[in-house]
């Protein structure tokens, strides 16, 4: 990438503390911005700068690109791929002062939100208007739109209404050299030209910032069933997902987890495993109608014979959701894991789960692997613990069996810094070489996020 300043400016921080104020443009007790949510890559930041508009972000990014200032945007640093990292002379850009939130249109089922909102407040939001934002995940009370949507977030619910990118229908955000696009309309049915809300998407704040986005609300339903099921293996995970999502076109979630996870998640929490089983099924489904007995039905006419707890009420919903939720803030409890967000075909989860296992305890038997995800997306996290931060051996060997299974080496939390290494596994050069040349029509100083998604 091209070379940035090392070494900030008085004029370029005078400048910043005018369009922001002074107490926003902050120098000191940077860790909470530098350092990512697992504290595997710990970043220098030279200053972190808050601002309140779209305006003030222009006027950012103007000054950046004139004194040649790499940005990293920063949203509820939640991010699990040290795409927010920084380095010397980096600034920070951070999105939590950008909180508008605009009316429930029931009409359209939309709403407009500003990029520092919350995932949590946009779910409340459309909740007291009866309805519901599909984006859902452990990190809702701290992760921001903006991040979402620069990530193109998935979580517990796309199998039903898709990632972020199938919620956006309007979009705000500035260009490295300060222009505005706005595109907040949304309407369903535009088709000029290309879609710069889609290519935004997913683009890790390389290609600039996003500042509101304009997002759809699905129906809400009234009534949640959420059941827990002991399976025999990973095997019988995903043939009971294959015939529920046969049946059930209101299956909103399916996420697998095992045992050794399920008591990691118990011993670090205050909560208990209602039946021990070597593999768990946590389907969750939303619809108007009681589904119980239907349920129960398709249970007793299939092969499962395992366990199986229903929640029937709120707090027992919590406690089942919990025991797969917890597993990320469980494992940091005992140490700082390499994360591998990755997906294969749903028919390949038993052999894939199998392979990682083996060849991660061939290269080192102490080092432990728990893995869990989001069954009827083929989306496995591996968490492996005993590596050193910098030691990227076990990134190579889990990275490359995905490619062996032909699976995506990132199918939820982006490439990031961490992933950047290992871009073509996934992508041919052909590809690589056009987002390259998206890059550089959009950013042609590299200012924007040089840490992350290419090498
Ligand atoms: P940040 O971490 O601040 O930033 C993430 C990336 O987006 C960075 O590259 C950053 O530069 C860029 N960015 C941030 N804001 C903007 C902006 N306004 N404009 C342009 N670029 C921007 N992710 C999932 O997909 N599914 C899950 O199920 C899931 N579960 C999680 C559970 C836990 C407990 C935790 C800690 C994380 C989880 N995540 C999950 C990962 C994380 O929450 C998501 O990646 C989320 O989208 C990050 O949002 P953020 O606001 O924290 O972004
Ligand atoms: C989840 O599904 C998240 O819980 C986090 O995507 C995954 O911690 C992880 O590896
Ligand atoms: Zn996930």
């Amino acid at each position: 990438m091209i070379g940035h300043e090392k070494v900030l400016s008085a004029d370029f921080v005078n400048s910043l503390q005018q369009v922001v104020g002074t107490p926003h443009v902050l120098s000191t007790d940077l860790a909470g911005y530098g350092t990512d949510w697992t504290g595997r890559f710990i970043g220098s930041p030279a200053l972190v700068v808050r601002p309140a508009s779209t305006s003030e972000v222009s006027k950012i990014l103007l000054l950046c690109s004139q004194h040649n200032v790499a940005v990293v945007p920063q949203g509820g640093n939640t991010g699990l791929v040290g795409g927010t990292l920084a380095h010397e002379g980096h600034i920070i850009v951070s999105s939590r002062r950008l909180t508008s939130i605009g009316a429930v249109d029931t009409a359209s089922q939309q709403i407009s939100v500003g990029a520092g909102v919350l995932i949590e407040q946009v779910q409340e939001a459309a909740k007291s208007h009866g309805l519901r934002y599909a984006v859902d995940f452990g990190a809702r009370g701290s992760a921001t739109v903006g991040g979402t949507i620069a990530t193109n977030a998935g979580g517990i619910n796309v199998l039903r209404f898709g990632s972020t990118r199938h919620q956006i229908v309007g979009i705000e955000a500035v260009l490295p050299n300060g222009d505005v696009i706005e595109h907040m309309a949304g309407l369903l049915k535009d088709n000029t030209g290309y879609d710069i809300a889609s290519l935004l998407c997913g683009s890790e704040g390389t290609l600039g910032i996003v500042t509101a986005a304009r997002l759809r609300l699905v129906a809400s339903h009234n009534l949640r069933t959420t059941v827990l099921l002991g399976c025999d293996s990973a095997q019988e995970v995903v043939e009971v997902v294959g015939g529920i999502r046969q049946q059930f076109d209101c299956l909103d979630a399916a996420e697998m987890f095992f045992l050794d996870g399920a008591n990691l998640v118990a011993s670090a929490f205050d909560v208990s495993i209602p039946f021990v089983a070597p593999a768990y099924l946590l389907l969750e489904f939303s619809s108007d109608i009681d589904l119980s007995s239907d349920i129960e039905q398709f249970l007793t006419r299939s092969q499962f014979r395992g366990h199986c707890a229903v929640a029937d009420n709120e707090s027992s919903r919590t406690r089942l959701w919990r025991l797969r939720e917890e597993h990320t803030a469980a494992i940091s409890t005992i140490g700082v894991p390499h994360k591998f967000d990755v997906t294969v075909a749903v028919s390949d989860l038993p052999l894939f789960i199998n392979a990682v296992r083996r060849r991660v305890s061939d290269a080192n038997a102490e080092w432990s692997v728990y893995i869990f995800g989001h069954a009827a997306d083929g989306n496995m996290h591996i968490n492996v613990l005993g590596p050193t931060a910098n030691d990227v051996s076990v990134d190579e060997i889990v990275l490359q069996v995905v490619a062996e299974f032909k699976g995506s080496i990132s199918a939820e939390h982006g490439v990031g810094s961490a992933k950047k290494k290992w871009l073509s596994l996934s992508r041919s050069q052909t590809e690589i070489d056009m987002m390259k040349a998206i890059k550089s029509a959009i950013d042609p100083q590299g200012l924007m996020n040089p840490n992350t998604l290419f090498v």
